[in-house]
């Protein structure tokens, strides 16, 4: 009965499968490490990691040199692989431990459904809860094999593969992930001196050599996992049609890498092979290759058009790198991120993002930040959680704000970021203001936000539609005493900052005989109104309007009222603040502040204009 049972399914699937002809169409093996930078061993002249079973496959296939990925952090990374699209294109999907939208398609579902055998091992995509609205988990048509070694999960599989099927299996590998024991590198006997070279982001230094130590060694796990993995496929006589990748989903969990907008994150070690299939094997590419590629690729391979798949997929197939008939050289490529961990910045319910975006083209990479008075890391009082713990990050932390290495790492940014990636692989230059590169960062930012355009992107389009990352929910509960309440709202409703509090109602005691001064101005001249009180204690009297003097529009209109019948010695005045902030009618955010399509709240010309009438009628008072 069983085997009649198991019949008609094959027979079904084979009905509904467009046809699969096992001989010609290549199997898949995909193996993704978990937060690898370039450091698969001789493949990218890393001296003190060892990868030879990497190594061995790229001699015999391609090694990609600029391969990126679109967000660097673990779920939104995967979303991306299984789309084929960006990540401000997959919805929730854009953030990391968050839900994954049931009605997006992955391209391991395509295959199965064309007949493609299909499984997995480890982590496919994480972490989130990928459930739709009846409550199913979505195991993105790869089921996982349940065996504890690799090799033999994957040998497991292949058993399990109906005769003449072509597969597709993707090993995801919790290496090099966070947490190490601390000095297993060096008690592996590696030594600190074998690290050619620690970033300039970083501080040389033992703790950080002997962190990047422990890392190594589990990049060689990763690296022995993949031995045991091409075994497999070669015992299987399998090898010879088979595309198998091996590469990472971002760059290393260390500050400033795992989670940032810069190269070292978002560019990874790539490696393919496909014996039967690539033209040139043991070249390196310097295309620009990207993570939504990869699901057109397998389409195509697997004799889907990627356009006719009904994913709307954004990624371009790759099989012309195959060939060595490359069709068109790739101009550019864009990366970008949204919210990654939860509850790092206070503002919405499992906390604001990050949002960024960036674009890789020639030289250069430009990132744009959406919201630049937001922390990059997330809030330093909330534990600067966009970076793994680490004895890395200890050390960085404890060298606090203004130390060069803590504000690379955890510093605020700029809203425009220009690297010479060619120059400075750091990232640690940033030329945005160089004054011989503004046709060229017009140029990248012209050309990314007219891509974003185009391909939907919220945050692109404005009128604070970015906000909606900012706003899905999280499955994980929220810690201990937070509180999504934005600091600017819960502060006061005098848009003060807090000391301003108890400086709203500090008015010098009067002292008869004593010069008086006037404090006119908005949230920052307001706000040391109380220590102006203490230190001309006895030595003038000091007052202010009891709200915020807001901008020149509203100076002219309360003036007279706050002037009062007094007479001044002093009249100390601030506008600017609020005229010259960007807002948009639409936005969202707090206060309608909307940089990218917002116009200043009052222009400059009239800005100008009333400061010149507010001048004049101060002067009259005689202060
Ligand atoms: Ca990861």
């Amino acid at each position: 009965m069983k085997s009649i049972f198991l019949s008609c399914i094959s027979l079904l699937s084979l009905l509904t499968a467009l046809p699969v002809n096992a001989d010609k169409q290549p199997n898949f093996l995909f193996i993704i490490a978990d937060d690898a930078s370039l450091h698969f061993g001789q493949s990218y002249d890393c001296d003190w990691v060892k990868t030879p079973n990497i190594d061995k496959l790229a001699k015999t296939g391609l090694i990609f040199d600029n391969c990126y990925v679109v967000s660097a952090k673990c779920a939104p990374c995967r979303a991306n692989i299984l789309t084929g699209r960006n990540t401000w294109q997959n919805g929730e999907a854009a953030n990391h431990r968050n839900y994954y939208p049931a009605n997006l398609p992955a391209f391991s579902k395509k295959l199965k459904d064309a007949g493609v055998f299909t499984g997995s091992r480890g982590k496919v995509w994480g972490p989130g809860r990928p459930i739709d609205s009846k409550g199913v988990i979505n195991d993105f048509a790869l089921p996982g094999m349940n065996k504890s070694k690799p090799g033999a999960a994957f040998a497991h599989f292949l058993a399990k593969r109906p005769a003449n099927t072509p597969f597709f299996y993707w090993h995801g590998s919790y290496d090099p992930h966070r947490g190490y024991p601390a000095g297993s590198g060096r008690k592996a006997g590696k030594k600190l001196s074998d690290i050619d070279r620690v970033p300039a982001y970083w501080p040389d230094n033992d703790t950080v050599r002997s962190d990047m130590l422990d890392y190594a060694l589990e990049v060689e796990r990763f690296d022995s996992h993949v031995g045991e993995i091409i075994t497999e496929l070669e015992k299987a006589g399998l090898a010879e049609n088979t595309l198998v990748i091996v590469t990472s989903d971002h760059g290393m969990p260390f500050p400033r890498v795992k989670g940032h907008t810069f190269d070292d994150a978002h560019r990874v070690p790539t490696v393919m092979s496909w014996p039967k299939g690539i033209k040139n094997p043991g070249k390196r590419v310097d295309d620009l290759v990207s993570f939504i590629d990869f699901a057109p690729t397998f389409l195509e391979l697997a004799g889907i058009d990627p356009s006719q798949s009904g994913m709307e997929i954004t990624g371009k197939s790759i099989t012309d790198i195959f060939s060595g008939e490359k069709q068109k050289p790739r101009p550019f490529l864009l990366i970008g991120r949204e919210r990654f961990d939860v509850y790092a910045r206070p503002g919405s319910t499992a906390g604001l993002g990050y949002p960024a975006r960036g674009i890789r083209s020639g030289d250069f990479l430009y990132v744009h930040n959406f919201a630049p008075d937001r922390w990059p890391c997330g809030n330093p009082e909330l534990g600067l959680k966009d970076t793994d713990d680490s004895p890395t990050k200890r050390v960085i932390e404890k060298l606090g704000p203004g130390n060069p290495y803590w504000e690379h790492a955890f510093g605020k940014r700029p809203a425009d970021m220009l690297f010479n990636v060619k120059k400075d692989p750091d990232c640690v230059n940033n030329l945005a203001a160089d004054e011989n590169l503004t046709t060229t960062l017009d140029r990248l930012r012209e050309t990314m936000m007219l891509e974003l355009k185009k391909q939907g992107d919220p945050r692109a389009l404005g009128e604070a539609k970015g906000d909606v990352f900012d706003n899905y929910p999280s499955p994980r509960k929220a810690p201990q005493g937070w509180d999504s309440t934005p600091f600017e709202t819960k502060e006061s409703q005098y848009f003060t900052p807090k000391q301003d509090l108890e400086g709203l109602n500090a008015q010098s005691e009067a002292v008869e005989g004593l010069p008086k001064v006037l404090i006119i101005g908005d949230s920052i001249s307001i706000g040391y109104t109380q220590s102006v009180v203490d230190q001309l204690k006895g030595v003038a009297n000091v007052e202010r309007p009891k709200s915020n003097c807001g901008p020149t529009t509203r100076g002219l209109k309360s003036l007279k009222k706050w002037l009062g019948t007094n007479t001044w010695d002093v009249i100390h005045f601030n506008w600017g603040l609020h005229d010259l902030c960007y807002r948009h009618p639409k936005a969202k955010a707090y206060g309608n502040r909307d940089k990218v399509n917002g116009s200043l709240s009052v222009p400059l010309d009239q800005y100008e204009k009333n400061l010149e009438q507010l001048v004049t009628q101060l002067k009259k008072t005689g202060a």
